[in-house]
């Protein structure tokens, strides 16, 4: 089935019941969400999407961007978006190799925009605002409102992902409408979802957390949604006399935490915080319950299948982990010949779906990466270390795989490190992740300089850093050393690194 038919099922039947409520009073209701939904899915139908083809989107959150995401499932297309920080050059990366049939851009990029289609030999651009302005809307508004939603099997795909690889390039994390679905009422059940729910919606919609995880579940709830452009601590808590329901990555906490407005009074209509995308410090979590009353529920999950564990909404949300399973998840600690490791010992976190089904459907025309990445017997391999308890709670103790999570958004190091090699007088240099009171981790930059070269400065590095990489893989803070501590094997032991330089703080670049 549609993954959009499956959620347009559980739609309110008062066709004025409100699905998203905006910034300035202006609200979409689920029967508007509906007609709205049909305009964009027979424009794209109209513009030559046919299913399994893709529509790339870089645009700012707002209504119509998430009604383009439906209309895009409700044609049969496949969903690419795109954090709207990427530059120039990785926008051309995800073109080149998604080769979408439409893009949609920011419509202060549209000559760039048209260039990166042009070469990419993307043949139609369109561009939406932040306002819903712009030609894509304009184009859905002369469409008719009645749309045969088009049916499509569990395997097929509704939306790619792009990660980083930790090695060369970014792959795309292939999502079928069987895995969302699947997902979307997992969750639905597990967090208690019910009538009268109003979700707070503040995370960004070009990921899973945003995208799927929040919207989907009130979606399958006929909820309505304060629909946010962005996450702003004092707003939030002004919202959330409103709320029932609010997700966030860490950050959102710790900043919460910062309001001095935020007491038990202010959340009394609130139900139920949710925390994922990065680890929840064991001191927000202590500090949110004694302000609040509230017991953040912590869950986790990738691009790569979306939730795979949730803390339980009755009994013990139990602090430092990530809890249980979710239902038609298998979780397994594994040590490195795959084999299952006893509760207690660390190993690598593997996640097998439903009757041994592949938690999602392979990287993007990477095959030989899909098989590598998957055990024989069907686990795919995180990358995430961790271990059970007695209990059964799973806990995460950090990570095989080369990244840094800042702000709940990924960075691979090896990328940051390949821009900041390929600068004049640099050497070589070292991409790790440092403590960070807001972001959680910071990405840092230990930097070796060539000898007898003119060797740029931090603020310098970070300037021509800025034209290639997205605004949150800069490094925050930059340090330069004679040579980098290398293993006997010639590893580069970022470990040491990371003992060595801290960050006091959210400090400008230093060196
Ligand atoms: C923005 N900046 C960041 C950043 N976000 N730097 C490091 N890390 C981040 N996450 C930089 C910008 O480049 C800019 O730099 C400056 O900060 C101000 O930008 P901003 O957009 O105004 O910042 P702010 O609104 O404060 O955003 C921070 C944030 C946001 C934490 C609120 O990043 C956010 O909403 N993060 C959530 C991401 C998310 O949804 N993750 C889920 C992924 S799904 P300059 O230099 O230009 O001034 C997933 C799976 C799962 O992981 O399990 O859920
Ligand atoms: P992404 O590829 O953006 O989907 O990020 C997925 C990664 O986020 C996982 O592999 C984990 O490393 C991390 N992650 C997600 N949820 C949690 C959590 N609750 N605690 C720790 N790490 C998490």
């Amino acid at each position: 089935m549609n993954l959009y038919s499956l959620l347009e099922a559980r739609f309110p039947r008062e066709a004025e019941a409100p699905a998203l409520i905006l910034p300035g009073g202006r609200q979409l209701s689920y029967g508007a969400l509906a007609t709205a939904s049909a305009r964009y899915a027979a424009l794209l139908h109209e513009s030559g999407v046919r299913p399994g083809d893709r529509v790339a989107a870089q645009v700012e959150k707002s209504a119509e961007a998430l009604l383009l995401y439906l209309g895009c499932l409700r044609a049969g297309g496949v969903f690419l978006p795109l954090n709207p920080a990427y530059r120039r050059n990785e926008v051309e990366y995800f073109l080149g190799d998604a080769e979408p049939r439409l893009f949609v851009c920011d419509p202060a990029r549209m000559a760039e925009a048209q260039e990166l289609a042009w070469a990419a030999r993307v043949p139609l651009v369109h561009d939406l605002g932040a306002g819903g302005e712009g030609s894509l809307a304009a184009a859905a508004a002369r469409m008719p409102e009645d749309f045969d939603t088009v049916p499509r099997g569990a395997d097929d795909l509704a939306a790619i992902i792009y990660t980083s690889g930790t090695t060369g390039r970014s792959k795309g994390a292939m999502l079928a409408h069987g895995h969302l679905a699947d997902n979307a009422l997992a969750l639905h059940r597990c967090w208690g979802f019910r009538q009268g729910d109003v979700l707070l919606h503040m995370l960004p919609i070009f990921h899973v957390h945003g995208l799927f995880v929040a919207s989907h579940c009130a979606l399958a709830n006929g909820s309505p949604m304060l629909f946010e452009p962005k996450f702003d601590a004092a707003r939030a808590l002004r919202l959330l006399a409103r709320a029932t329901v609010f997700m966030g990555v860490p950050t959102y906490y710790t900043r919460l935490l910062q309001e001095p407005g935020l007491t038990r009074e202010a959340v009394a209509g609130a139900r139920l915080f949710i925390s994922g995308s990065a680890p929840l410090l064991p001191e927000t979590f202590a500090a949110f319950a004694e302000r609040t009353g509230h017991v953040i529920l912590e869950r986790y999950g990738m691009s790569e299948g979306g939730m795979f564990a949730s803390n339980p909404l009755e009994g013990e949300r139990r602090r430092g982990t990530v809890g249980f399973p979710l239902p038609g998840m298998e979780i397994r600690v594994a040590g490195a010949d795959d084999r299952p490791l006893p509760a207690g010992e660390i190993g690598q976190i593997q996640v097998r779906g439903r009757e041994g089904a592949p938690v999602f459907a392979g990287y993007w025309r990477m095959a030989e990466r899909t098989r590598q990445e998957f055990s024989a017997d069907g686990y795919f391999r995180t990358g995430d270390l961790g271990c059970f308890d007695a209990d059964g709670y799973l806990a995460i103790v950090g990570r095989g795989k080369d990244l840094v999570i800042s702000g709940g958004l990924n960075v691979y190091p090896k990328e940051v490190e390949e821009a900041i090699d390929a600068l004049p007088g640099v050497a070589e240099s070292a991409v790790i992740g440092l403590p960070h009171p807001d972001l959680g981790e910071a990405v840092a930059a230990v930097v070796v300089r060539r000898p007898g070269s003119a060797a740029p400065d931090a603020a310098g590095l970070i300037a021509a850093l800025r034209p290639r990489l997205a605004g949150f893989k800069l490094p925050k803070a930059v340090f330069f050393v004679e040579e980098l501590p290398r293993n006997a094997m010639g590893k580069v032991q970022k470990n040491q690194l990371r003992q060595r330089f801290a960050l006091d703080g959210a400090e400008p670049p230093r060196s």
